[in-house]
């Protein structure tokens, strides 16, 4: 997988050359380029912003800059800086990798073969973990950070003519830039290209796969300050735990995001467990 970021702050992409995607970078599974939009500004000043028509505080992004920043990464011809991986690790394996789990080929989830740009902004489609699912069979993503009061709406509509581009928010909140944002996105979707998290299973039973937020986990030592592991997780008995997990997932999801228990099919045995949690 390639990622493109255009950002006024290439700096602010640095994390991605670590811990996961620093090791998919070092294994080539995943390439990231960061280009300063700043290279395509056209003025002495190098100025990407300009006051909003119709008034109003704030800043837009100026199309004039943005527009050719996108062709030219749509195009391959952008230079920009391919991020190295911060980690001399690799010839250590991890404790969740597995065997002959290769990188995954890639088909594309549509019916055009254009590459697909995210464009962070808290007036965009709300991020899941299903469109993380989605993009991680991508070939080519590229990010387009906006800044100030955002970029200006016919970069979006005329980039539609080179890539699939998708508008998206990670949460009700409002952050300075789409920056933070990419790093949120990137990091969801390639721990999901195999090979890069090692266990398939562990992604398998995540929060949200299975619609259900996660249960509590355990380790040694059996007691803890006084704190008793679970006695079932010592049954042996696989059916059971199981249960217990999947218990434990119900209830938490019910204490803490019912909401999601709506789109959540409930067999009777744990609709029981619901109504014993009440
Ligand atoms: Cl994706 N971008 C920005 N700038 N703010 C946000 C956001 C994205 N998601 C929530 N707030």
């Amino acid at each position: 997988m390639r990622l493109d970021v255009v950002t006024i702050f290439p700096e602010y992409l640095d994390p991605l050359r670590h811990a996961l995607l620093g090791k998919a970078i070092e294994q080539g599974i995943l390439t990231v380029g960061v280009h300063d939009l700043r290279g395509w500004a056209t003025d002495v000043h190098k100025s990407v912003d300009d006051s909003p028509y119709g008034g109003g505080p704030g800043m837009v992004m100026k199309p004039e800059v943005w527009g050719p920043a996108l062709d030219d990464v749509a195009a391959g011809t952008a230079e920009g800086q391919v991020l190295d991986s911060s980690l001399p690790h690799l010839a250590k394996p991890r404790h969740d990798d597995i065997e002959g789990v290769a990188a995954r080929t890639y088909e594309s989830g549509e019916d055009s073969d254009l590459p697909l740009l995210i464009v962070p902004t808290p007036a965009g489609q709300p991020f899941t973990q299903a469109d993380a699912q989605a993009w991680s069979n991508e070939e080519h993503i590229v990010f387009a950070c906006g800044r100030y009061e955002g970029i200006d709406q016919r970069v979006v509509d005329d980039a539609a003519q080179r890539y699939r581009v998708r508008e998206v928010s990670i949460g009700d909140y409002v952050l300075i830039g789409g920056e933070v944002a990419v790093l949120v996105i990137a990091e969801a979707i390639v721990r999901l290209i195999p090979g890069v998290l090692g266990n398939r299973r562990s992604h398998e039973e995540d929060s949200f796969s299975d619609g259900l937020l996660e249960g509590p986990s355990y380790t040694k030592p059996r007691v803890w300050r006084g704190l008793e592991v679970p006695p079932v997780l010592f049954s042996g008995n696989h059916a059971l735990v199981d249960r217990w997990r999947r218990d434990q997932a119900l209830l938490r999801t019910q204490a803490v995001r019912p909401e999601l228990l709506n789109h959540v099919a409930l067999t009777p045995q744990d609709q029981a467990v619901l109504d014993s949690g009440r």
